[in-house]
């Protein structure tokens, strides 16, 4: 036996619930979908993983299962080498295969961390803060799901946030229940002044804490350029106004805002034509796609040899990966704005045992214990796995949900 060779992958779907989150896509359904992943070594030890979900991706990581066993887990540039190899030939996209390589890397280190003792952050170089600083990401957002196919409606304890006076509401309940002290809001969703006279009563109800607003690409270049100067002074940076690295680039040249992304640059080979074009001065990282945990502090290292700032992006999420961002976050000297997390939105539903990530103060504590330092809740995982198999949802479809609302709604970026 070889305690450092991997047995098994384990892959399991699961679907949690998520509220009606509004966004220029449409809205989030009733039930959200992530992969876990359980890398079993020859000595029994678990490393764990969790991927966005969905078929694709799914299937991606049943071929993954395929490739690792026998390789050994401190091998993670070989495991990568080989996944990517086998993923190559169907899926062309560099950046989707990333989803990939990254989850299973996350679960190569956090078992590297249980065999050696050591969290994640230090097989990272470290932790350089003892706690991570997150920002409250403000949606806006319906009260309730509304009663569907003979259901009852699902409502939640953060009600309807479709004004100004919602979102300040929004945002004061995170405060109360979190302690954030920075503010992302999701926009994309009203006509761009309303969505201004949000940040603005944001800003006044929160004086002197960072402010953000992310209407992904919902804007053309000129309305973007136009929501720029009315949010001048208000806002710590512009994330994703216009498509593109051509599309950003043309708002950067004229933005007195420093303008942020996790859509135009994705993949390394983004990094090159968006730092020639100077589209983007800061950059939300994702370890989901960067190629893990690893490759986000390279990247850093990039970013910071460009001078382009580090936030960092995040989806719908449960807890193995706040631990992960949350080490890697600890792990980069120049992490320069408070990251993205879902979680207050998808933690009633976590697959890890409570009492180790908590969202206090506006901060997570790095975890101490050896690799990631979660436990997995096996019981929570199994009814998590059943409620996927027993919904028939299989990936995400913001717009085809909102339109059974609103038969009328498109999809259209720019909508402004
Ligand atoms: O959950 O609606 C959402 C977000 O819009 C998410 O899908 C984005 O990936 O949060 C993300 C972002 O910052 O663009
Ligand atoms: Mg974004």
């Amino acid at each position: 036996m070889n305690p450092t060779r991997i047995r098994e992958l384990i892959v399991t779907p699961i679907a949690f619930r998520d509220p009606p989150l509004l966004n220029s896509n449409g809205v989030h359904e009733p039930l959200a979908l992530r992969i876990i992943l359980q890398l079993v070594l020859e000595d029994g030890t678990v490393g764990l993983g969790e991927s966005p979900g969905g078929t694709a991706r799914l299937e991606r990581l049943q071929a993954a299962a395929k490739v690792v066993p026998g390789m050994d887990v401190f091998d993670t540039t070989a495991v990568a080498a080989a996944i990517d190899a086998d993923l190559l030939p169907t899926v062309p996209s560099s950046h989707e295969r990333g989803w990939t390589t990254s989850a299973v890397e996350v679960a190569c280190l956090d078992a590297q961390g249980k065999l050696l003792g050591r969290p994640v952050s230090d097989l990272l170089g470290g932790a350089v803060r003892d706690a991570v600083p997150f920002a409250a990401y403000l949606f806006y957002k319906w009260a309730e799901h509304p009663a569907l196919d003979g259901r009852v409606a699902i409502g939640d304890d953060w009600g309807e946030a479709l004004d100004p006076a919602g979102i300040v509401q929004q945002a004061r309940l995170m405060q109360q229940r979190y302690g954030f002290r920075s503010f992302k809001l999701k926009g994309g969703v009203f006509p761009p002044d309303e969505e201004i006279a949000a940040i603005k009563a944001l800003a006044k109800a929160f004086p002197g804490h960072p402010l953000r607003l992310d209407p992904n690409t919902a804007w053309t270049v000129e309305t973007s350029k136009y929501v720029a100067r009315e949010l001048d002074g208000v806002l710590e940076y512009l994330e994703d106004p216009a498509k593109g690295i051509e599309g950003m680039a043309a708002v950067a040249a004229d933005s007195p805002l420093p303008l942020a992304t996790n859509m135009c640059v994705i993949a390394w080979e983004h990094l090159k034509p968006a730092i020639e074009q100077n589209a983007i001065q800061v950059l939300l990282t994702d370890h989901h796609y960067w190629g893990g945990l690893r490759r986000t502090r390279e990247l850093a290292a990039v970013c910071e040899a460009f001078g382009i700032a580090l936030s960092m992006h995040s989806n719908s999420h449960l807890g193995i990966s706040l631990a992960a961002m949350t080490h890697v976050a600890a792990a980069i000297p120049n992490l320069d704005h408070s990251c993205d997390t879902h979680y207050p939105w998808n933690s009633a539903d976590d697959v890890v045992r409570p009492g180790i990530l908590e969202l206090r103060d506006g901060e997570v504590k790095v975890p101490t214990g050896p690799g990631l330092g979660v436990e997995l809740d096996l019981d929570a995982l199994d009814r998590l796995h059943r409620l996927y198999l027993d919904s028939g949802v299989r990936t995400r479809d913001d717009t085809g949900y909102m339109r059974r609302f609103d038969p009328t709604y498109e999809l259209k970026l720019p909508r402004w």
